[in-house]
């Protein structure tokens, strides 16, 4: 048996420079539900939801909730071209992922960043994470894995430029897109 559960909100904002404030991504506060936002899933089994709404954070403006159970995953994505990688990412999630103590079995929920080429082949990513049960993802030198406390609201941001300094194995002149993606994932079997 196996849950997962992602509750998000995301602000999200990634400009050239904190003065020049330039929103690449766009309706990152959800205002206007999931407009320009791609919904993916795989429900091989459990439910799933990704959808837009007030009441997930106190605030009076829409949040995103991004739900799958047992096994696979629900996404919203959104990718944007680049021209450099002087950007600032900022966003707020409530993340949390659990797992009913099966041996071999993991879930988790994470606000990532993509980093892709003109083609949009992934070339590695910053994750927003929080994990549960046997969930082997770790920080390699094309993924950076940031643990985060489950159930509260967290604020991220991070500059791009100074965040590839940390991943040798991402050449930062082949970056030609950016994605953010909000993911809810459980195995829902041992693997
Ligand atoms: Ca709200």
């Amino acid at each position: 048996m196996k849950i997962v559960f992602l509750l998000v909100a995301a602000l999200v904002a990634a400009v050239p420079g904190r003065a020049a404030a330039q929103e690449l991504i766009r309706n990152g506060r959800f205002e206007d539900s999931l407009d320009y936002w791609t919904v993916e899933y795989n429900n091989a089994q459990g439910s799933w939801e990704v959808s837009a709404g007030p009441d997930y954070h106190p605030d009076p403006d829409n949040e995103l909730y991004v739900m799958k159970s047992y096994q696979y995953y629900a996404r919203a994505r959104q990718a944007a071209s680049v021209s450099s990688t002087e950007l600032l990412f900022a966003g707020s999630a409530r993340l949390a992922a659990m797992t009913g103590g099966t041996s071999g079995y993991y879930a988790y929920a994470t606000l990532a960043l993509e980093y892709q080429d003109a083609g949009g082949v992934l070339l590695g990513r910053t994750m927003f994470i929080h994990k549960a049960g046997s969930c082997t993802l770790a920080t390699t030198p094309t993924q950076h894995v940031v643990e985060v406390d489950s159930g509260v609201w967290n604020d991220f941001e991070l500059l791009v430029d100074a965040e590839l300094d940390g991943l040798p194995g991402i050449n930062r002149n082949d970056i030609a897109r950016v994605a953010v993606v909000l993911e809810s994932y459980g195995t829902g079997r041992t693997g």
